[in-house]
């Protein structure tokens, strides 16, 4: 793991914390997730002195962890000058206070912890209005929890507490900020279709993955000018990015990089990044690349299929990419996987092992869209000439008389317009036979 900050801020010291959850999950699962954890913990800024695994099934109400536990912690972020504690698991508001108060330092959630991750990453204004609202979202219950505790400290009978007041006030600004966040995001989608509604007849592509799966070293491999950020820590992409990939010559398709997925995604950060996420739910297929030298890479390929259901991703067109190839300790590894996985493309995108492999691959489920026509126009139309040159695959030409007889293999996205192009053609019983 590199050690080169993402903050500005000096690192900060912290202890991770991981229960077993569900219950049942062995204890090897449970050290596995805290890997990730500190992988996370790492990109955010902190530096892990240790780590603690609390093995009862039943939860503490108050502090998620046992009293004993707590003392234990207590004891250790006192002896490592610890800064902050951060929980695998979701914490409720209350939880994290009453853990805050009595380990005396800041305690986080595993949802708190990627929540600042995608604000220190957010770069462009809607990356940053996304974050935002899901950061709003997810502090509006924990502002109402605190209101609870309040109203109950205070008790009395019609009584308002001048904290109560405060956070009551503090609610309907969220709010307010919430709605007019989500408003701007609207105004931003709208205006993203209409800037790519001429785009929408080519082919589009979309890569999807787990986060550091190498998303973005392959778009940087396949289009050399995409300039996509790619590094070793989690999050690196929060946009979407769209670049042209020429497959063959007429064989274009738009490809696009965007952000990863992780296990327990926020919900927030899902229903905030829709807009972004829009490039997966229109492409006419998906690459799915999988970090496969990542011990856990099958469970990471369920998390992203399950968030693509999330998102409303109905399509079966997913090309499995298992990359970095290069990375696998033991080469016959592959050999079992290419048995079990005999439609995935294997891959090394640092390398640019197998590349043509994978164009060729992209080039052959771009092809099933594709179909065969045929049309007879007047040889001096030079606009439905010109256009299907320029825009499809002109396989034939024949002329008769006044009129030249074209075969043409045609994208499915392009066919409405070409149909409103050629219309007054078929009209005048000059379209021969479509396939
Ligand atoms: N060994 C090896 N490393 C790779 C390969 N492809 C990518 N990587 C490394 O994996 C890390 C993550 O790559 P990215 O391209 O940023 O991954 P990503 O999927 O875009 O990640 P996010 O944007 O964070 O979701 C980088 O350090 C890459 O150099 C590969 O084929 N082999
Ligand atoms: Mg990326």
């Amino acid at each position: 793991m590199p050690n080169t900050p993402v903050t500005e801020h000096p690192r900060e010291r912290a202890i991770l914390v991981g229960l077993p959850s569900p219950p049942e999950i062995p204890r090897s699962l449970v050290e596995e997730y805290l890997v990730e954890l500190a992988f996370l913990a790492d990109t955010a800024g902190a530096d892990v002195v240790r780590t603690l695994i609390q093995e009862r099934k039943l939860r503490d109400p108050a502090y998620c962890i046992g009293r004993g536990k707590v003392d234990e912690l207590l004891e250790m972020t006192k002896e490592d000058q610890v800064d902050i504690v951060i929980f695998d698991d979701d914490l409720t508001p209350g939880q994290t206070r009453n853990l805050e108060r009595a380990l005396d330092c800041k305690v986080i959630d595993r949802t708190g912890l990627i929540l600042q991750i995608f604000a220190i990453r957010a770069k462009s204004h809607q990356a940053k209005m996304q974050v935002e609202l899901a950061q709003l979202e997810y502090l509006l219950p924990r502002l109402s929890g605190q209101w609870t505790h309040l109203s109950k400290q205070k008790g009395g009978i019609g009584t308002k507490g001048p904290g109560e007041t405060q956070i009551e006030t503090d609610r309907r600004l969220v709010r307010n900020r919430i709605a007019s966040l989500k408003q701007k995001l609207r105004d931003v989608s709208l205006q993203h279709d209409t800037q790519t509604g001429s785009r929408r007849s080519v082919p589009r592509v979309a890569l999807v993955g787990y986060t550091n799966a190498g998303k973005s070293t392959l778009m940087n491999q396949l289009c050399p000018d995409a300039g996509a950020y790619a590094e070793d820590r989690l999050f690196a992409t929060l946009d979407t990015r769209t670049r042209r990939l020429e497959l063959k010559i007429n064989k274009l398709v738009l490809l696009s990089d965007t952000v990863g997925f992780i296990r327990k995604l926020p919900h927030t950060l899902v229903e905030s990044f829709r807009s972004t996420l829009d490039e997966v739910l229109q492409a006419d297929f998906l690459l799915h690349v999988v970090d496969l030298s990542h011990p856990g890479f099958e469970e990471q390929m369920q998390v992203v299929q399950s968030t693509l259901r999330e998102i409303g991703v109905k399509h079966q067109h997913i090309i499995d990419v298992f990359n970095k190839i290069d990375a696998l300790a033991d080469p016959s590894v592959l050999r079992d996987l290419r048995a079990r996985y005999p439609d995935a493309v294997f891959i090394s995108a640092a390398r640019g092992i197998n590349l043509t492999a994978l164009r060729e691959c992209i080039a052959e489920h771009v092809g099933r869209d594709y179909s065969e026509r045929r049309i007879r126009v007047h040889v001096a139309d030079y606009k439905i000439i010109g256009y299907l040159y320029e825009h499809t695959e002109v396989t034939g030409r024949r002329c008769v008389d006044e009129e030249v007889e074209l075969t043409y293999r045609v994208h499915k996205n392009r066919l409405k317009h070409i149909d409103a192009l050629t219309g007054h053609s078929e009209e005048a019983g000059h379209a021969v036979a479509d396939s």
